[in-house]
């Protein structure tokens, strides 16, 4: 499978079921979305001698920097199994809404500990699609680690990061 079929299958996949969450573009800032009351109060019960297990309820976050000049839409998926890895199996999925110079997707409440990869598409021309000439992919893409490979497709083994339940932000950069 080449790097063309792989975003093609993306493509697809992403066009299927992605869910809008339309978050600030800016990389690092908090998200608070007004007027909404979240789950933002939290008990803690600490006991020194006996520690409760982490719960595992963090989100993981992508952060992509893409070109501030192109609009559209970031589509990312969350893999969570090598031998899923660019296929239709994705595990979680989100998009974000391009405006500026970076997009951060975001995956709340991921409960599964393990390892995790994550591959981005950037829709400039939001028709849920990679668009392509003879072949070739037009518009961005990004993965995990920023793992990249000009001709093939960029490796689970080069994209796999580990998450452990704590809030995890991967950085990227579109290549376009
Ligand atoms: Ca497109």
């Amino acid at each position: 499978m080449n790097i063309s079929t792989a975003l093609e299958v993306l493509a697809v996949t992403a066009s299927v079921a992605f869910t809008a969450f339309p978050l600030p573009a800016h990389h690092g800032r908090p998200l608070a979305p007004t007027g909404q009351v979240g789950p933002t109060e939290q008990t803690v019960t600490t006991n020194e001698s006996e520690p409760a297990p982490q719960a595992a309820d963090g989100s993981i976050k992508f952060t992509v920097q893409v070109e501030s000049k192109k609009k559209g839409v970031v589509l990312c998926a969350l893999y969570d199994e090598e031998d899923k890895w660019l296929g239709e199996q994705v595990y979680r999925r989100a998009s974000a809404t391009v405006d500026g110079g970076w997009v951060t997707c975001v995956f709340p409440a991921v409960s599964k500990n393990g390892k995790y990869a994550i591959a981005a598409l950037h829709d400039e021309d939001g028709d849920g699609q990679m668009d392509k000439i003879m072949g070739i992919p037009q518009e961005g893409y990004s993965m995990s680690r920023d793992a990249q490979n000009k001709s093939l497709v960029p490796k689970w083994k080069n994209a796999v990061f580990a998450y452990a339940g704590e809030a995890t932000e991967q950085v990227g950069h579109m290549k376009y």
